[in-house]
């Protein structure tokens, strides 16, 4: 080689690998051999303790997504699932070593808003895209620009279902009960008091409970000799269904209106009969004339053994939501990751068409739903 060609060759080769390093380590590593993008995602859900069915849906409906996503889709995600038990501090160690040790380019979950509020700041701060899929309290999005979530606020489902039940009952009066040592319970509180003052209805009574709580007498005693036209119930499955058990043998009859929590098969399961009479409003209906929900519900019965809910629903759209991010992204890169998710316009999926506004929260209108003869329809 000439003095000439000896340059021109030094050049080409340093060209080589500034553009290698370029391109970073990043996208390389996240091709596999397929050239399909791979990503690392970390999955938190309540799996162990009273909630552990808010969980298992949550986990049922990602595993389903993953398979369909690997097997059909452009790219490939790897989920590692690490309980909660629904305590904070669980939430909190699981996403750090989901972020330090296994390096996950995205979060899914927490379960509980109560988590979420732990967690989102975590992820955040690590510049790691997460998205809830059951948080309904207020605030969550805007914990910061990496916090996206796919469920609907309370602010916006439950103003629904007071105004379908007060139009259809000609509710005049309400009685409010509540968790008041749970951020979802109590946000949900918020928006009940606040709703019945908008929509003209007159407080009775505002009674409380502790998670765990066995006996709910004292309460619905109060309640009951306040003869209000419904209840508005903010509680998680276990003590919504257990609440409603109790309200019924007491003899109280009237309608009650639930959030996010009270939407789940369980309070069918545990309550039975007594759970009839329950108003929630939800993204989520799966006796919807729709191809792509019937295909969802018949691989769910498949794979699981039981109807999907509104928590294995949400799920499922979401991870959807996150591969088509990562698609765009071309990458790994949380970065890139995130800037796409924020992009997220008209996705449809089983829950319907869904946006991110400019905060990363869900842009979807709820329907509201009553349980009647044991089974979650279409409330009219
Ligand atoms: C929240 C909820 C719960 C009902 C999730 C299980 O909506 O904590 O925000």
């Amino acid at each position: 080689m000439g003095k000439f060609s000896k340059a021109i060759f030094l050049i080409i080769s340093i060209s080589t690998l500034l553009f290698a390093a370029a391109c970073g380590g990043a996208s390389d590593k996240s091709k596999s051999s397929d050239g399909k993008t791979t990503v690392k995602v970390g999955v938190i859900a309540w799996l162990n303790g009273s909630g552990a069915s808010y969980g298992e849906a949550i986990t049922n409906g990602l595993k389903l997504a993953d398979k369909e996503i690997n097997k059909e889709g452009k790219v490939n995600l790897k989920l590692i699932t690490e309980d909660s038990a629904g305590k904070k501090d669980q939430a909190q160690s699981a996403a750090e070593k989901l972020i330090n040790s296994e390096k996950v380019s995205a979060i899914i979950g927490p379960t509980l808003s109560t988590e979420m509020q732990a967690v989102g700041p975590i992820a955040d701060n690590a510049g790691i895209p997460i998205i809830g899929t059951s948080n309904t309290a207020k605030g969550i999005p805007q914990i910061g620009d990496y916090v996206f979530r796919n469920s609907i606020p309370e602010e916006l489902a439950i103003p629904a279902s007071i105004k379908a039940a007060k139009e259809k009952y000609n509710a005049k009066k309400v009685a409010i009960l509540y968790g008041n040592d749970d951020v979802f319970t109590k946000s949900g509180y918020d928006v009940m008091k606040d709703e019945a003052k908008k929509q003209g209805l007159e407080v009775t009574t505002t009674e409380k409970f502790q998670q765990g709580q066995a006996d709910y007498k004292a309460q619905l005693t109060k309640i009951k000799s306040t003869k209000p036209d419904l209840i508005l119930a903010s509680a998680l499955y276990n003590e919504g269904a257990v609440i409603m058990d109790q309200a019924r043998k007491m003899g109280i009859d009237v309608p009650f209106v639930g959030g996010n929590g009270f939407n789940s098969p369980q309070v069918i399961d545990i309550a039975g009969k007594a759970a009839d009479g329950l108003i929630v409003a939800t993204p989520w209906f799966g006796g919807k004339d729709d191809e792509k929900v019937k295909k969802f519900v018949d691989s769910y019965k498949k794979e699981y053994g039981k109807e999907p809910d509104q928590f294995a629903a949400q799920a499922y759209d979401a991870l959807f939501v996150l591969a088509e991010a990562v698609e765009r992204a071309g990458s790994d890169d949380p970065d890139a990751i995130r800037d796409e998710l924020a992009k997220t316009k008209d996705f449809t999926g089983i829950l319907g068409k869904m946006s991110f506004d400019k905060e990363g929260d869900i842009v979807m209108d709820p329907t509201v739903l009553i349980i009647k003869d044991g089974k979650f329809q279409i409330f009219k």
